[in-house]
């Protein structure tokens, strides 16, 4: 089954819509596999955000994400990798969709609240990256017998 990496930037904890995020996916019918709420070391971030090394944004962008805590998620279901980035909207606020997290919340492309993984390869990589596979937790919704 495919599955996604979320995670809730520091701007969406320090908001106060984790709660109203994750509402989002669960209500959607996805089925979350791995969640937690912790502080990210530079390394990590450096290794999460590396594609974008040479852009102007990097160091800001991991000062950014270290700099208060995160949700981490794995979230899985059909298609989930792209329709978890049509939920989320697109990366500037300011032209995201309203009805999606961004298009909502957000008015800044420097604090837009969450990241989605942006293919099924970039899932399985960033997935490694921050959760062991003991952190990862597969199980059946009763609920999903009414999605199908
Ligand atoms: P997305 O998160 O929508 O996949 P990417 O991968 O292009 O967007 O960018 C990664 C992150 O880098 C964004 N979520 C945003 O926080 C930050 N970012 C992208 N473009 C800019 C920019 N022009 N200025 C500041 N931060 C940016």
């Amino acid at each position: 089954m495919e599955r996604t990496f979320l995670a809730i930037k520091p701007d969406g904890v320090q908001r106060g819509l984790v709660g109203e995020i994750i509402r989002r996916f669960e209500t959607k019918g996805f089925t979350l596999v791995g969640l937690k709420f912790m502080k990210v070391s530079k390394e990590l971030a450096e290794q999460h955000y590396d594609v974008h090394r040479e852009r102007p944004f990097f160091t800001g962008l991991v000062e950014f994400i270290i700099s208060s805590p995160v949700v981490a998620m794995v979230w899985e279901g059909e298609g989930v990798v792209a329709a978890a980035r049509k939920i989320i909207g697109a990366t500037n606020p300011l032209t995201s969709e309203p009805g999606t997290i961004r298009g909502d919340f957000g008015i800044n492309v420097g604090r837009n609240l969450i990241h989605g993984s942006d293919a099924q390869e970039t899932a399985q990589r960033e997935i490694a990256l921050w959760f062991k596979d003991e952190e990862l937790v597969a199980w059946q919704s009763h609920s999903k017998a009414w999605l199908s």
